[in-house]
């Protein structure tokens, strides 16, 4: 059991040690300016926004040239989204700029860094720095923290549980209070612990959780430390009256209710600094709290059989044997049902943390997950044999305490190993955390992971990313990465992207091949030195516009459908702005050879606007206007197709 024990140990701690970038924590999702945006005005400040609440006090954002030189105010601070955070700069001049961001979320105070770059005039944008969003391995602190809490939880729930409603006449009480207080101490420990791991940057919501969490192991502890505390008189006088003259279960009850409820206190804490509460779907928090209880029933109340039960009783005689039998399989039906719990709750939350079941050997998170999984396997191996093999012989009389002994030590040290790879687990990020891009999937071909990024889900310019690995290692080095894009609906042709390689692993180009409404076909196409090209393909569907009037939008008119949408996506006053038509007719093909003008009302006067079409570079059915630059404000642009009707588009333009 030792080796098994050590095996695991190194199994988990070499996957922690290989440090891959695992996917963020708190990612980003969008920023102003957007990532590889040309801006012809200096922006006064930078706005990211992430797909968790990130805490101010842990984050940073600089914004450095080319020279290395920093040219924001340090003043990071809230951005009025819940998720995102602003830093002003001084001014700056035309140029590339990087913006280098960390962010701390504000619920597990797990950090993330990550880059992009735009540029200010005609010059390139500059290549951000490599590795964009590496996670940081998890530092042995934060495992220790977590393992010692998450023990303390299924200790402490699971004793005051088991001798509630399980084996309420434990023979000695000594025993059960000193489960009870080394449960408080982990807690007391793994909270101080992942305090300290956090240090200066702790975020205040997870101060305040750990903070509950230790304030609940400082009762566990006092509750059995001292079961007759002045404390616990009039508690026991509330619960029961003449509590004395009810013997000693009356006695115990109204503390063991208290230790119960400190481990669902200290469980609740687990529940509100989990992914599941990062991700904020209650669906999740809801089965992250069920996984915990459960868990905490079965593993903690395996401890205190042993400890409480086993441990302390003989079975010298028939009746000791069959007494011994009742309570194995009291526990036995709870644990049946717990394991039931644990079981559904986990392998539910695993799919939705889960993009592939490759995951489970290909990511870190995964490895953690599959680890937990083969150990609780043996853990239910172990149980059933108990239920199944001692169960009837101690009720039929015949001595197994020795037994029962030996294997309910070696659940127990199956499960010392649990606890530990559950603290990776929650300590990586998962890999189906939301990613920067509008779009993100993950294929498998011929033993490639390949991970297909879109920026924006909209029609127009766009960033394509691929992500190459084979397991857990960035592919490196491709002779060629292309996409060709098509159009499902319409027969558009075929665009192709050739990407370069920004970072080892990842392949990356930009466009607007996929500038109309509809669902696209990414073929993605690797070619490696020595070997026969892998090609995949991805569907991406560009959506309807959402929130901003600037995205694209769909005008209906006549018997048109029409797609609008501008270059850049969020227009500055007084710079060039290119706004982009694709006409449909209503066979659903592109229309070409139409007059089309665009007249504007809005903060001042702008003259009307013919349209060039331009098939060759464009593609069929695709208008554009040139406009030299609008002042700031919401102008309502009408676009008119021949004599054959008019629509209008909204478009915003930034100050
Ligand atoms: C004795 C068995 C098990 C123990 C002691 C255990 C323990 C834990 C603990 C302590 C957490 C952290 C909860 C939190 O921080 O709120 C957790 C989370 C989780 N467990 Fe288990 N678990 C067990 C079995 C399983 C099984 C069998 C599965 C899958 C089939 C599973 C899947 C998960 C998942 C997906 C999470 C969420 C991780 C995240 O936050 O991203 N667990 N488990
Ligand atoms: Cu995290």
């Amino acid at each position: 059991m030792r080796r098994l024990a050590v095996i695991v140990a190194c199994a988990i701690g070499g996957v922690a040690l290989l440090g891959t970038a695992a996917d963020a924590h708190a990612n980003y999702v969008r920023s102003n300016p957007a990532s590889d945006a040309r801006l012809v005005k200096p922006p006064t400040e930078v706005r990211i926004e992430f797909s968790e609440p990130p805490d101010p006090k842990g984050s940073d954002i600089q914004v450095l040239d080319t020279a290395g030189k920093r040219h924001d105010k340090g003043d990071v601070a809230p951005s009025g989204d819940p998720n995102g955070l602003k830093v002003s700069l001084e001014p700056i001049t035309d140029g590339g700029y990087t913006v280098a961001w960390t962010a701390t979320s504000a619920v597990d105070g797990h950090t993330t860094k990550g880059s992009f770059a735009f540029v200010v005039g005609n010059g390139p944008i500059p290549t951000p720095p490599p590795v964009p969003e590496a996670a940081p391995p998890p530092n042995p602190l934060e495992i220790a923290g977590r393992a010692l809490s998450y023990a303390g939880i299924a200790l402490g729930l699971g004793t005051a549980f088991f001798v509630l409603f399980v084996a309420p006449a434990g023979p000695d009480p000594r025993r059960e209070s000193a489960l009870l207080t080394v449960a408080g101490a982990f807690i007391v420990a793994g909270s101080l612990a992942l305090i300290a791991d956090q240090g200066a940057k702790l975020p205040p919501r997870l101060g305040l959780m750990l903070a509950v969490r230790a304030f609940a192991g400082l009762v566990l502890a006092a509750v059995s430390i001292s079961p007759r505390l002045a404390l616990m008189r009039p508690v026991g006088a509330l619960a029961g009256g003449g509590v004395m003259t009810l013997g000693p279960l009356a006695t115990f009850r109204p503390r063991r209710m208290i230790a119960l409820a400190a481990g669902i206190a200290a469980a609740m804490t687990a529940t509100l600094v989990s992914h599941a509460t990062a991700l904020g779907s209650l669906k999740s928090m809801a089965l992250d709290f069920v996984h915990v209880l459960s868990v905490s029933v079965w593993t903690g109340g395996v401890v205190a059989l042993l400890w409480c039960v086993l441990l302390a009783s003989h079975d010298e005689t028939v009746e000791d044997a069959r007494a011994l039998g009742a309570a194995v399989w009291r526990f036995s039906v709870t644990a049946l049902i717990a394991t039931g719990l644990l079981i559904t709750a986990g392998a539910l939350q695993a799919f939705d943390r889960l993009v592939l079941i490759n995951d489970l050997y290909e990511t870190p998170y995964g490895i953690a997950l599959a680890t937990k999984i083969v150990l609780v396997l043996v853990a239910l191996a172990i149980g059933a044999f108990n239920l199944l093999r001692w169960g009837p012989r101690l009720r039929a009389g015949i001595r197994a305490r020795a037994a029962l002994i030996r294997d309910t030590l070696a659940e127990t040290a199956i499960f010392v190993a649990i606890v530990v790879a559950a603290a990776f687990l929650t300590a990586f990020a998962p890999p189906a955390q939301p990613s920067a891009a509008a779009y993100d999937q993950t294929q498998h071909v011929s033993g490639l992971r390949l991970e297909m990024l879109v920026a924006s889900g909209g029609p127009g310019r766009n960033t394509y990313v691929l992500r190459v690995h084979q397991g857990l290692a960035p592919v490196a080095g491709a002779e060629k990465v292309a996409f060709r894009f098509t159009m499902v609906e319409h027969d558009m042709g075929e665009q192709e992207l050739v990407a370069t390689e920004r970072v080892p692993g990842e392949y990356i180009a930009n466009g607007s091949p996929t500038a109309m409404y509809g669902t696209w076909k990414i073929q993605a196409i690797v070619r490696l030195p020595g070997r026969e090209d892998v090609s995949t393909v991805f569907t991406f569907p560009v959506g309807a516009p959402s929130g901003g009037s600037t995205t694209s939008q769909v005008i209906t008119i006549g018997p048109y459908t029409m797609i609008v949408f501008t270059d850049p996506a969020t227009p500055q006053s007084g710079a060039p702005i290119t706004m982009f038509a694709v006409l449909i007719g209503a066979d659903g093909s592109p229309v070409t050879g139409k007059q089309m003008r665009a007249t504007f009302t809005g903060p001042t006067s702008q003259a009307p606007i013919d349209a060039t079409e331009d098939a060759a570079t464009l593609g069929p059915g695709r208008y554009k206007f040139a406009i030299a630059g609008l002042d700031p404000g919401t102008w309502k642009v009408t676009i008119g197709v021949g004599n054959e009707g008019t629509g209008a588009y909204s478009l915003d333009v930034s100050r």
